[in-house]
């Protein structure tokens, strides 16, 4: 019998902390404390995509509970790059806006590396521009991107230490995958990355002690591909045959084999969100120690 991560109750506490947190930050006009600015985020959508929908009004949400201004831009699915592209250079310049996310996929007209690359690396609350990639990758960041970063928040609840370990990812995108196993092997785990083109994958997993699996097909890891009291974090968000949300992990054959196990729904995907609060709140408080000039000159 694995024990549960709770990821809905860890990011509600999270949460909690930072809306304490932004409290402060903005504070009280009348005893002179705190900046008297409520940090803001503008999220971008394009199109009409059912799950991006549903992921947004998440982030809304959650600005409501944090007490961040937050802003909704919703652009018809035919926007052009160029318009897309101006709308990013407003929102950079707009000193009432601290976060910048685009929500992706975008539609297929549009680069999506031209779009992240677009938003100031001082915004980029996703840390997807390649700027806040790269500071990633040698660990001097400002923002680690939300959906790992959740990831590692989740480890940290078990206690398990993650030196030493053998640590296995299966995915590796840019956005959960790559900056997922940079982060394990800056806290001193050894790392594989394990992807479609993998050979023996069930043998190079059932050694892991940490599994974090990011594929995107339902009932993928198997009770065989587990080891023994592993802690499995399970990132996928998946359908199955009933329709109903589900993630890589075959859960009721892994959840007795393995020592910790994140459910789907309420494991990684409220914490994604709790890291995207975190980081626009960093956003904001680095904004207003250094604030953007309002009329900068040429
Ligand atoms: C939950 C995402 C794939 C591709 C693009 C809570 C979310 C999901 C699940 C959520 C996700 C996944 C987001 C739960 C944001 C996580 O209770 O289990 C929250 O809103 N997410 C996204 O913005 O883009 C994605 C997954």
């Amino acid at each position: 019998m694995a024990t549960l991560i709770d990821g809905k109750l860890i990011a509600a506490q999270i949460k909690a902390d930072i809306a304490q947190q932004t409290k402060d930050f903005v504070g009280d006009e009348d005893s002179g404390t705190g900046y008297g600015v409520t940090p803001g985020l503008a999220v971008i959508i394009v199109g009409d995509d059912k799950a991006s929908r549903i992921y947004v009004n998440n982030k809304k949400k959650a600005c409501e509970e944090v007490g961040f201004y937050s802003e909704e831009i919703a652009l018809p699915a035919k926007t052009s790059q160029k318009e897309l592209l101006d709308i990013i250079d407003n929102l950079n310049k707009r000193v009432d806006i601290d976060g910048i996310l685009v929500q992706l996929p975008l539609p297929k007209h549009l680069n999506e590396k031209t779009i992240l690359g677009a938003i100031s690396p001082k915004k980029d609350v996703d840390a997807f521009s390649p700027f806040n990639v790269g500071r990633v990758m040698i660990g001097e960041y400002r923002f680690l991107p939300c959906t790992p970063a959740g990831v590692m928040e989740l480890i940290k609840s078990t206690g398990i230490e993650i030196s030493g370990k053998n640590c296995v990812v299966i995915g590796r995108s840019n956005i959960v995958g790559k900056p997922m196993a940079m982060m394990l092997l800056h806290e001193n785990g050894t790392v594989t990355i394990c992807h479609s083109k993998t050979q023996n994958l069930a043998e190079i997993t059932s050694k892991a002690d940490i599994l974090v699996s990011a594929v995107g097909k339902a009932k993928f890891v198997t009770a065989d591909m587990v080891k023994e009291g592993a802690v499995v974090i399970d990132v996928g968000m998946n359908h199955d045959e009933d329709g109903k949300l589900c993630g890589d992990v075959d859960f009721a054959a892994v959840e007795p084999k393995a020592g910790f196990i994140t459910p789907v729904p309420g494991g990684v995907g409220p914490m994604t969100i709790a890291m995207l609060m975190k980081n626009t709140l960093t956003a904001a408080k680095i904004h207003a120690a250094a604030p953007a000039k309002r009329n900068p000159k040429k």
